[in-house]
């Protein structure tokens, strides 16, 4: 996998947006944004054939644009809709099993611990997440903020493996999560909620190491 799709990892559901979210996304493709992951769970979060219509939408407004598109925790949509790939977290599947359904496909996990890394690299993930960098306010169930230290020590390890940062990251700390070995930084509110999406995207741009 390129590690160049990382740099700017676009992450969002209905629930994030505080305007239209196909218009949220629509903008921040726009502005260039390298990746795209779906992820609609949270209280009110779209279900049945309306998610599954809402997510057809965003793949075909990823694929004009040749962003990757990825699905959230919902292997089976994945599959269904031959997106480009799924992330999983720790509890939500086993990797090994994924991985052998979704051939050719990205697939991305969330890791904690040197042992989580480890376990990802083994059983074939392409990528991983680490965080929450910093305290979010977009995930509920969020573990304590791992920070850069943790971010370098996994990058220590891992060798040049790709590696995205995620949680609490917005356009003025991008920088310092990429210096401390990230190759990109996923992000919700700072885009979701901003009053202008094109020059936050280039913002976090920007900041590419
Ligand atoms: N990293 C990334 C990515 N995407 C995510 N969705 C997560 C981490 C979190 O399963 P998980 O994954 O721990 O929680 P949830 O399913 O609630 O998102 F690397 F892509 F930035
Ligand atoms: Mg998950």
């Amino acid at each position: 996998m390129d590690c160049n799709i990382l740099s700017v990892y676009f992450i969002m559901g209905t629930m994030n947006c505080t305007k239209d979210p196909l218009k949220t996304l629509e903008e921040a493709l726009e502005a260039g944004i390298t990746c795209f992951q779906l992820r609609e769970k949270g209280e009110g979060a779209l279900t049945g054939i309306v998610y599954e219509e809402f997510a057809r939408t965003c793949q075909k407004m990823c694929q004009a644009y040749q962003v990757p598109f990825i699905v959230n925790d919902d292997v089976e949509l994945a599959l269904k809709l031959d997106a480009d790939g799924i992330h999983i977290g720790q509890e939500d599947l086993a990797l090994a099993t994924f991985r052998k359904k979704a051939k050719g496909k990205i697939v991305g996990v969330s890791v904690h611990s040197s042992k989580e890394m480890e376990h990802a690299l083994l059983n074939g993930a392409d990528y991983i997440g680490i965080g929450p960098i910093y305290k979010t306010q977009s995930k509920k169930d969020a573990k304590p903020p791992a920070g850069l230290h943790f971010l370098k020590a996994m990058r220590k390890q891992i060798g040049n493996f790709p590696i995205v940062g995620i949680g609490g990251i917005t356009e003025e700390n991008a920088n310092d999560v990429r210096f401390s070995g990230a190759d990109g930084v996923a992000v919700i509110s700072d885009i979701c909620h901003s009053k202008d999406i094109g020059q936050t995207v280039k913002n976090l741009l920007l900041t590419k190491k």
